[in-house]
């Protein structure tokens, strides 16, 4: 099966709870390897341009206040099948409702307040990484020799 990138964003509650080394260290154990990292604080503008595929929803003005209430860090992965396996590991959205061990149930406080962001589709996850990250803060997907 082919490389596959995924943007992933570890979000303010885990980021003021220091858990972003735990959650990082798992993604590492999982076979992700990161290609670009960095930690922004988010405008609401920038949140909501992000997220704008939710707009008009009702959790959507919550959503971006959250998301820009304090820094986030955004990860670049790359993994086999990583789309689909991100979301296996960070479960689902509301952590009431995430499998066991998973980054939501372990870290995640709320539906609203769920610790991490993971792309929902390949598609998806070019655009979330090419929002995030210039060109050259982003190595070309690998060959074997690829850094
Ligand atoms: P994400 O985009 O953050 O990875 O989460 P997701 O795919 O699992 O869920 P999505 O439907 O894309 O929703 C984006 C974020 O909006 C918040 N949300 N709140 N109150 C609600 O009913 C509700 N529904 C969604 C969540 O924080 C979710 O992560
Ligand atoms: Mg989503």
């Amino acid at each position: 099966m082919a490389l596959e990138r995924t943007l992933s964003i570890i979000k303010p509650d885990a980021v003021e709870k220091n858990h972003a080394g735990a959650i990082l260290a798992r993604l590492e154990a999982e076979g992700f390897t990161v290609k670009a990292m960095k930690r922004i604080h988010l405008t609401r503008n920038e949140a909501e341009g992000f997220y704008e595929e939710h707009r008009g929803r009702g959790f959507f003005d919550e959503l971006c206040a959250f998301m820009s209430r304090s820094p986030i860090i955004v990860l670049a992965l790359e993994r086999e099948d990583a789309v689909a396996r991100y979301r296996e590991v960070i479960g689902a959205t509301d952590p009431g409702k995430a499998a066991e061990g998973t980054i939501r149930k372990l870290y995640g406080a709320s539906v609203g307040e769920n610790a991490a962001h993971g792309s929902d589709k390949t598609s998806t996850a070019a655009r979330e990484i090419a929002y995030f990250f210039a060109g050259y803060e982003v190595s070309p997907v690998a060959s074997a020799s690829a850094s």
